[in-house]
């Protein structure tokens, strides 16, 4: 429904909407945004078709040749507006201290006082779309429902992709449903006669803020992402994280993927990895066909919802729609399965244009001869920048990807068997162990990090611990998030196994030891018979580990003196690697678990036991 708001007009609602606090909570940004019109989203494909040619009329999308990309689009945000902004994230509890140390922080009175005055006007000369959407199959006792307003059609059109977005969420929320509140605004309001331009934004002011008490997210000033699109790390990780914690289950930055045997055996596990760590790859993995019949399914590429079910294991929703995934590294060798799944029905954000109106990014294929970059300028390979941004992206709907699993929209969720974390690490971290217990596989995940590689960042090669990989994407304090895992882990009767594991390892002259890819499913065989408990494994000083034996090789040329190296666990290396959790311990030390400082001790005197060098070959028992 479409309504323009000249002359004060008396504000209209859509007869299927009967709930009053959507009501009064539209009405009251109305009022405040001031925009020129209000279109209340029902999720239909003519709405999406309708929206999709309006964003080619004004420009922001250019339709891609649909003999090569059917029904797909282009987009090129302004170049101050290309990834999400953590600087400018707030999480606004009442109590400083309720955020935690990790996280950016203002009153919430003085942040709603800021935003009042930003969002006044906001959205003048512009439309106002109401979003509804569920994160999660419709319904489900594991799904949450937001609405989101936005003045941006391109939100609207990847919202759509991204979540259950339908007017039918009107109908679960009924008279009185809970609801995330989440507003958004570009932060560019047109004057009377002021043409648009493509990608409007506000290059100098950014706010990305959530009030964890209000269950509320509101974002001022970017168009692009995760600033934007605000089901996805706002409100299913920040916001989903303090409810969960409320509620006793977990919002978690992880993928979920099946794995079926052989003989039938199906098996779903949880992966938490870094941002840009290649989850999607690793959520779509084609497993190498010498290793015989074992297939793959994706539930989910980026977010876990998981809670205790009855009967005592954790089960696990994907409460997103869709994927909104890096496109330069992605190819038909990386990742045959997203390259599949971006065929038709896609939205690319900051990709290349090519002369045949294609798109192309870096690590896709060979370049092509000439193209256009995603600043809208000439290309050739000789060009001294590249073509799409590194931070480029395609939306595209999950049913889409050929190895989507039959149960990724199960409204119980599937059982989780085994949890992975892995950072990225050259030295130090081995290929995969098994933390001995839930208690062990927290404190690794907890203090799991990456070596830096953006100058962004400073020290190039420094660890930065991103716990759990939900650094930026806690809505509490992390400490009280570890506790929060804990106690999880004390409510069910099988928990899931956990696994650490590190892609990155390089030898002495830099070049990575693991071929990684297609090959990771070794790795995740081990895993997944491990969990079942079909596969015995050495004791280490870090928890249990593969010899090389248990590994399945069948198809690749991997000596067992390169197994031993990429497993090696160095005693002053790892001293070294416990004393410095203590840099992370000693920042959250008013909420650290007990626990973890035991297990820091258990862990020290496992390395100071075990002698200086300790590999697969040489040291361990079975177990
Ligand atoms: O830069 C952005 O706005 C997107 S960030 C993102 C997108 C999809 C999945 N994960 C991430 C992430 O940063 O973890
Ligand atoms: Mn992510």
């Amino acid at each position: 429904m479409y309504q323009e708001l000249k002359d004060n007009a008396e504000l209209q609602f859509p007869t299927y909407v009967r709930h009053e606090r959507v009501k009064t909570w539209v009405a009251e940004m109305v009022a405040l945004c001031k925009p020129a019109a209000i279109h209340w989203c029902e999720g239909s494909e003519e709405e999406y078709d309708a929206l999709n040619d309006k964003l080619v009329e004004n420009g922001t999308f250019i339709r891609l040749n649909p003999e090569l990309r059917p029904n797909s689009f282009l987009a090129r945000s302004d170049p101050s507006d290309v990834a999400r902004v953590e600087d400018r994230t707030y999480i606004c509890s009442l109590n400083k201290n309720d955020a935690g140390p990790t996280n950016n922080w203002m009153n919430p009175k003085e942040m709603h006082d800021t935003l009042d005055g930003l969002f006044d006007g906001a959205m003048r000369g512009r439309t106002m779309y109401v979003i509804p959407f569920s994160m999660g199959p419709l319904g489900s006792h594991i799904s949450y429902a937001g609405i989101e307003i936005t003045d941006s059609a391109y939100v609207v059109v990847n919202m759509r992709l991204m979540t259950r977005m339908t007017k039918e969420v009107y109908d679960v929320l009924g008279e009185n449903g809970d609801f995330v509140p989440c507003i958004h605004t570009v932060g560019m309001p047109l004057e009377p006669g002021q043409e648009d331009i493509p990608w409007p934004c506000n290059p100098d002011v950014k706010y990305i803020v959530h009030f964890p008490e209000e269950r509320s997210i509101w974002s001022y000033g970017s168009g692009y992402g995760g600033n934007a699109l605000l089901g996805k790390k706002c409100l299913a990780l920040r916001i989903a994280s303090v409810i969960g914690r409320d509620e006793g289950w977990l919002a978690e930055h992880m993928l979920i993927l099946g794995v079926e045997s052989p003989e039938g055996q199906k098996t779903y596990v949880a992966a938490a990895f870094p941002s840009a760590c290649g989850k999607t790859n690793f959520a779509m993995l084609i497993p190498p066909e010498a290793m015989g019949d074992w297939k793959v399914t994706t539930i989910g590429d980026d977010i876990a919802w998981i809670k205790p079910g009855p009967d005592g294991r954790l089960y696990a929703i994907n409460p997103e729609a869709g994927y909104f995934g890096v496109a330069p590294g992605t190819s038909y060798e990386t990742n045959p399965n997203a390259m599949k799944s971006i065929q038709r029905d896609t939205i690319f954000t900051n990709v290349a244009l090519t002369p045949e109106g294609d798109v192309w990014w870096e690590g896709m294929s060979d370049p092509p001869a000439k193209a256009i970059d995603w600043h809208g300028n000439e290309w050739t390979p000789d060009s001294d920048k590249p073509a799409a941004h590194p931070n480029a992206r395609f939306t595209v709907h999950a049913s889409l990807n050929p190895a989507i699993d039959p149960e990724w929209e199960n409204p119980d969720g599937v059982p989780i068997k085994a949890i992975m974390f892995g950072g990225r690490r050259s030295t130090v971290v081995p290929l995969v162990y098994q933390p001995f217990n839930w208690t062990f596989g927290v404190y690794a995940g907890a203090t799991m990090g990456s070596e830096m590689t953006a100058a962004a960042f400073g020290n190039i090669g420094k660890v930065r611990r991103d716990p759990l990989a939900m650094l930026p994407f806690i809505g509490y304090h992390m400490a009280s998030y570890f506790n929060h895992w804990l106690n999880v882990g004390r409510q069910i009767n099988d928990p899931p196994r956990i696994f650490n594991v590190n892609w990155f390892r390089k030898d002495e002259n830099g070049k990575f030891i693991w071929p990684g890819f297609a090959d990771n499913m070794r790795v995740l065989k081990w895993v997944v018979e491990r969990a079942n408990g079909q596969r015995s494994a050495v004791e280490s000083p870090l928890g249990y580990m593969p010899r090389y034996e248990d590994l399945d090789w069948t198809g690749l040329d991997f000596s067992e003196e390169q197994f031993q190296e990429l497993m090696a666990v160095d005693r002053d290396l790892w001293l070294q690697e416990i004393l410095s959790h203590e840099e992370l311990f000693i920042k959250l030390y008013d909420r650290l678990p007990n626990e973890f400082l035991a297990m820091r001790e258990l862990l020290l005197s496992n390395l100071w036991r075990t002698g200086e060098h300790w590999d697969v070959g040489v040291g361990g028992y079975n177990s």
